[in-house]
């Protein structure tokens, strides 16, 4: 229903995305937009690119009186620093970075240069994800979903946030600087950041995204492709550095046996509900209504201050990898992408539920899907012949 492509280079002119199915009649400004771009340029460990850049979209096509008009969306944002690179000759870059796209990105594509998997392979592409995907925010916020994250790990430093509302856990993180809703935790993470630099090293983490909202049906279970667990660990996987990803306490449940697993069914009134979520809001491929929980991976950033061992390939020598600049830690920032990602498979999803051209049709259908209520799911109490 709806697909991004995006399309630029790290150093280049600019990162572009072209948004495509967004039904009409959505409110949308560019303000929508910077306030996300903002977001994904803020947290401790960045490097000196994020004192250059300041993200800022503009929107070339598919919105006329600030409403989407149902034609694909086309959006910008210039590259601050690229001028600094224009009409410079730039030194060949020949030493692969063990655990970044250079090698393979050279061996795939007969590259003479490894610049050109650098450029393309950079995490500055993900500017381009999070514009689009914060007009898929935008939509799932006209149907009350709403999509957040929280870092739960940096390097060996663990935040135990359980005894933090989930609901609560964004919101405060949101006033973090390494994106933790546990301040004594922030703290230590920092100073394990900040002694990382000073080592000249790099770190990695998890963060949890969590969607609020999400009505059941999302997803299904009949088509391999179409699982909605599925969906979401691509797209998180889909993001730079991030390798891996889980739905709900996934790894935890498989240590215990199915009964201290799996989230037991009770009626509340009319409601259909349940006491516990480990499932992280998917069962069978589909949303249950409940909140969604998902987890994701970070490998440190393979651009490191201390060399690393590789291979000269414009000599065939051994070598020591050369450093240029990079960011320490992009776990913080990096969430924000996470949400990014699951905002445009919701989106997807939703759309593929609702159908429309128009927000204005959504909305009543919307309205019409079934929720876990024992009105709507009372079921037959007869024999059927299934085949006969
Ligand atoms: C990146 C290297 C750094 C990061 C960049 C991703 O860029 P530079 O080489 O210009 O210092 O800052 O990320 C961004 C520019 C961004 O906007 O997130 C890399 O090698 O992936």
């Amino acid at each position: 229903m709806l697909r991004f492509l995006t399309a630029g280079e790290s150093h280049g002119a600019a990162v572009t995305a072209i948004l495509e199915g967004m039904p009409a009649g959505l409110p949308l400004s560019a303000e929508d937009i910077d306030c996300d771009l903002a977001r994904r340029q803020r947290g401790f460990g960045s490097g000196g690119r994020m004192k250059i850049e300041k993200d800022r979209v503009q929107i070339l096509g598919g919105v006329m009186q600030a409403e989407t008009i149902g034609a694909p969306i086309c959006l910008q944002i210039i590259n601050l620093d690229h001028v600094k690179w224009q009409d410079k000759a730039i030194p060949p870059l020949t030493t692969p970075r063990p655990g970044h796209a250079d090698l393979t990105g050279a061996i795939k594509y007969s590259y003479r240069d490894l610049r050109y998997s650098l450029e393309r392979a950079s995490a500055r592409e993900t500017t381009a994800r999070v514009a689009a995907a914060a007009i898929c925010r935008k939509l799932l916020s006209e149907f009350g979903i709403t999509v957040g994250s929280y870092v739960t790990e940096i390097g060996s430093v663990a935040a135990d946030v359980t005894s933090i509302p989930l609901e609560e856990r964004a919101a405060r993180a949101e006033q973090s600087d390494v994106r933790c809703p546990h301040p004594a935790a922030a703290e230590i993470m920092r100073t394990h950041i900040r002694e990382t630099m000073e080592a000249k090293d790099t770190l990695g983490g998890v963060f949890e995204v969590v969607a609020l909202g999400v009505p059941p049906g999302l997803g299904s279970y009949v088509h391999w492709d179409r699982k909605i667990e599925g969906r979401l660990a691509q797209a998180l996987l889909s993001i730079h550095a991030i390798k891996g990803a889980e739905v709900g306490t996934a790894f935890e449940n498989a240590r215990r046996p199915g009964t201290g697993v799996h989230d037991e069914i009770f009626v509340e009134g009319e409601r259909v509900t349940r006491h516990t979520n480990r499932a992280g809001g998917t069962e069978g491929g589909i949303t249950t209504g409940q909140p969604l929980i998902l987890r994701a991976a970070m490998k440190p950033l393979s651009t490191t201050l201390n060399p690393l061992q590789t291979v000269d390939l414009a000599t065939g020598e051994p070598a020591p990898t050369k450093y240029e600049r990079s960011d320490f830690c992009a776990v913080p920032r990096a969430a924000v992408v996470g949400e990014a990602m699951v905002a445009y498979v919701l989106a997807d999803e939703l759309l593929r539920k609702l159908g429309g051209d128009s927000l204005a049709e959504m909305k009543p259908r919307f309205e019409t899907l079934r929720l876990a209520t024992l009105d709507n799911l009372r079921m037959d109490a007869h024999e059927h012949v299934f085949w006969d």
